[in-house]
């Protein structure tokens, strides 16, 4: 997912371009401003930590991009690509490493395992996306 700010900045030709040059086949993809309870439901092992509402509210503030991508060893390698969740600890050549600003609007997330993914998947495109 392309967060507020990457949307806003007008990264999103930059991020998807980026997944697409390795090799990644993009195979669904959606701009909305998701709800507060969708918002909720994506960070849901989060809640109760001290960030959990100002993460919710940042995500439900202005729109987002979805996107489910298809290829070989795509979860770990889309973390890979999205670098450290603090962009100052992100390395160059990353995406948070390049455009980051901080840990909250640190430009994208990504699914951080096959569960995740199909949760996501399933929170943002619902039955639009069949497997
Ligand atoms: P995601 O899941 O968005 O790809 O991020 P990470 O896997 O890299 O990082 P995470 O689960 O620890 O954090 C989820 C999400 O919360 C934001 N966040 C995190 C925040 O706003 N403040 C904080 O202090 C932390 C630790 C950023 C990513």
């Amino acid at each position: 997912m392309i967060k507020p700010e990457g949307v806003e900045r007008g990264l999103i030709g930059e991020i998807i371009g980026r997944f697409e040059r390795k090799g990644f086949k993009i195979v669904a993809l959606k701009l909305s401003k998701i709800s507060r309870e969708t918002a909720e439901k994506q960070y849901e092992e989060h809640r109760g930590k001290d960030f959990f509402e100002n993460l919710v509210s940042y995500i439900s503030s202005a729109p987002t991009v979805a996107m489910v991508i298809e290829g070989e060893n795509a979860i770990a390698t889309a973390r890979e690509m999205a670098g450290a969740t603090n962009p100052k600890l992100a390395k160059p050549a990353t995406i948070r490493g390049d455009y980051g600003i901080d840990v909250q609007r640190n430009i994208i997330h990504a699914s951080d395992s096959e569960e995740a993914a199909k949760r996501e998947i399933a929170l943002h495109f619902g039955n639009v996306y069949i497997e």
